[in-house]
């Protein structure tokens, strides 16, 4: 008979097992302060925190977590925003009812007494089995709920102080094909931003607050088997396609995963929405390449990677939302979602967004780069071998960088060595 029992190891009582993780915690030492984590503009969705671990094949793992003890942790961690879709707090019998009035107000009751603000709010339209063929489906009645929605969306945002709304419009698509039309079904996807956008600019005259932000967050596959507006790049082409009434008021939410997902390069796909000006909101998160959404917290996975989307970002003065949107692992407790997973996330983020300020800072980085800008002597005429010459040798700094930055990562550029 097999032995699972080690007799040198001695088992950890149910009792000690949170006093093990938090013991443990603070032997990993580099925790920033509450005040510090509140300083950037990080926000916490509700959805995160109260992700119960059940995924297509997995039940849940963990318990309930309502606003009230979302928004507390929240506060406690010093993560000062929070995020939520409408049926994370309303039951979708209840949306647009007296009842979503009180929740709303114990929402605000919450943020007000946590030190904590609601930065975006954002309508599902892809959980309730209103939206099996997507809140843009033939019936016009899904169409008409679907604008009733996302206008009641919005103006709960403005009720809670949002600057942002998000829309994933992840059941845009179909499983089988040729009974959807793609260019009808994009045109009346674009009916209900169009109304989000008209009750939005009714909705801030009242309140004599500036519109939102409304943000487009594209997902490569999942949950419809064909995606119609796939990437931020198939959205960015949506927004200027002439549909919207309102172009200027929409812009993109990308989340680092769903572009890495696809295969893209994020920090490109990146590079292309600051350069539409349309680089508004930003889901932080990590994963592996062309695999389903894992939503693995900031950094665990492709941490280079993440210090070079930052040192862009930081570079060309991004000054949006950095959105937790991930999902702590269902090995993690209740007890663990806040001990360790948001402390970490914010933790890790708050590192490389200071590692990415080293890297713009760095005399060696600074000098190469000015190199490779300034180039090898000039060369008479249009002789491409003579170019090639003269800059040939210069080229080795794009290796020589990559090699710094790990440095920077790894720390080895503050004098760690390896010795035999
Ligand atoms: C995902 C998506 C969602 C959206 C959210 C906002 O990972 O499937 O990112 O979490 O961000 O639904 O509308
Ligand atoms: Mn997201
Ligand atoms: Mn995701």
């Amino acid at each position: 008979m097999a032995v699972y029992h080690d007799k040198s190891m001695n088992p950890v009582p149910v009792t000690q097992q949170q006093s093990l993780v938090e013991r443990l915690m603070k032997a990993c030492g580099g925790s920033y302060s509450p005040a510090t984590r509140r300083k950037y503009y990080i926000s916490g969705p509700q959805w995160a925190a109260a992700y119960q671990g059940q995924a297509l094949f997995h039940a849940p793992t963990r318990a309930e977590v309502g606003y009230e003890e979302a928004i507390r942790q929240y506060g406690r961690i010093g993560i000062a925003h929070w995020a939520t879709h409408d049926t994370d707090v309303i039951p979708t019998e209840a949306i647009g009812t007296d009842r979503q009035a009180e929740i709303v107000a114990g929402i605000k009751k919450a943020l007000a007494d946590n030190g904590v603000a609601c930065s975006m709010v954002t309508t599902e339209t892809f959980h309730h089995a209103v939206w099996s063929a997507s809140p843009a489906a033939e019936s016009p009645q899904v169409r008409e709920y679907a604008a009733f929605r996302v206008s009641n969306t919005v103006r709960v945002g403005h009720e809670l102080g949002a600057e942002f709304a998000v829309y994933w419009p992840g059941s845009l698509g179909y499983y089988v094909q040729g009974a959807v039309e793609e260019t009808q079904t994009l045109k009346w996807y674009a009916e209900a931003m169009n109304a989000a956008c008209e009750t939005d600019i009714e909705t801030a005259a009242k309140y004599g607050r500036p519109t939102l932000k409304h943000c487009m967050e594209a997902k490569p596959f999942e949950p419809q088997a064909e995606i119609l507006l796939p990437t931020s790049d198939a959205m960015l082409a949506w927004i200027g396609s002439g549909l919207l009434k309102h172009p200027e008021m929409v812009g993109l939410n990308p989340e680092y995963l769903h572009e890495l997902m696809w295969g893209a390069a994020p920090r490109a796909a990146l590079a292309r929405a600051l350069l539409a000006g349309k680089l508004w909101h930003f889901d932080i998160n990590d994963g592996y390449r062309l695999k389903h959404d894992v939503d693995i917290a900031v950094g665990l996975v492709n941490p280079l990677d993440w210090l070079n989307v930052l040192v862009l970002l930081r570079s060309h003065g991004y000054n949006g939302p950095f959105n937790l949107d991930y999902k702590p692992p269902r090995t993690t407790s209740n007890h663990g979602v806040f001990a360790v997973s948001f402390p970490t996330a914010v933790d890790r983020f708050i590192t490389l967004w200071e590692m990415a300020g080293e890297v713009m800072e760095d005399p060696i980085i600074k000098e190469a780069t000015d190199a490779l800008k300034a180039g090898g002597p000039a060369v008479s005429g249009h002789d491409a071998v003579a170019i090639f010459e003269a800059n040939k040798e210069l080229l080795t700094l794009h290796e020589l960088i990559a090699h710094r930055l790990v440095q920077i990562l790894l720390g080895l550029h503050r004098g760690r060595v390896y010795s035999v």
